[in-house]
């Protein structure tokens, strides 16, 4: 079968960064694929059928012709590969590493960032809730320690001034670096636009969200000029990465 006309189903939640990344990508490419939107709050991404898809009982997995992909930033250049019309990974071996510089990095620390700087507002609420057997129930179905963890404590012991000053870090140095690598652009790897600007922005669309903690796009003017740029994109507004409102 020729994989490019095989069936594509995202699973996905809306408000999902992770998610976000590959909507865009999929909008981009102006790829046919079905949504399955899991309802994260439901705990749809621990029942068995879904961990059976993704291991790591989180969202997004790609189902593509049977075959499920997991982890935004590799299902975002899988798709690049199976879909190679509208190239969105440069041809130029030095804005390629620069590309996958910033996929490492949102990976490795502008996830970890935003969850940390987030989910006090968002989960907090909605976790400190539970009675202790249903946090014991919830727990004991997530797969992952490290995010068993974060669910624990959302449920018992919030993130600590401390840990949001560290995510607040990480997330200022991050501008500063994309402020840096635009001087060199006018896109995060360069002349074109490419899967580095896509996995940035689910997560600077959220950034008014932390005014009070002194973090302002407007202090970095190459950032927001490529922010001006890249929300004016149709693919943009199509994968629906829009600013998140929660109950505080
Ligand atoms: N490294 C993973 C992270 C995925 C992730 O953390 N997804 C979040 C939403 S952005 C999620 O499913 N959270 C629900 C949970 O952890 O229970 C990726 O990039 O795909």
């Amino acid at each position: 079968m020729d994989e490019t006309n095989a069936s594509l189903t995202l699973y996905h939640a809306w408000v999902s960064s992770a998610s976000r990344r590959v909507r865009f990508v999929l909008e981009e490419k102006e790829v046919d694929y079905q949504g399955i939107a899991v309802d994260l709050l439901a705990f749809e991404q621990h029942t068995p059928e879904y961990l059976a898809l993704n291991p790591n009982g989180w969202v997004p997995t790609l189902v593509h012709d049977g075959v499920p992909v997991i982890e935004s930033s590799v299902i975002c250049e899988y798709l690049d590969e199976v879909f190679p019309a509208t190239s969105l990974v440069p041809t130029n071996a030095h804005d390629r590493a620069r590309m996958r510089v910033w996929a490492k990095w949102t990976d490795e620390v502008v996830i970890r960032a935003f969850q940390v700087a987030n989910w006090n507002r968002m989960m907090g609420p909605i976790a400190q809730q539970w009675s202790d057997a249903e946090v014991e129930r919830k727990l004991s179905v997530i797969p992952v320690p490290d995010r068993r963890e974060d669910w624990r404590r959302m449920a018992r012991e919030p993130f600590s001034d401390a840990d949001i000053s560290h995510a607040v870090a990480n997330i200022l140095r991050t501008l500063d670096r994309m402020e840096h690598d635009l001087a060199d652009g006018p896109w995060l790897a360069g002349k074109n636009f490419s899967l580095a600007d896509i996995h940035l922005s689910p997560y600077i669309v959220r950034i008014g969200e932390h005014a009070d903690r002194g973090i302002h796009l407007k202090d970095y003017p190459r950032c927001s000029d490529w922010w001006t740029r890249l929300s004016a994109r149709p693919a943009f507004t199509r994968a629906r990465i829009e600013p998140v409102t929660f109950n505080a």
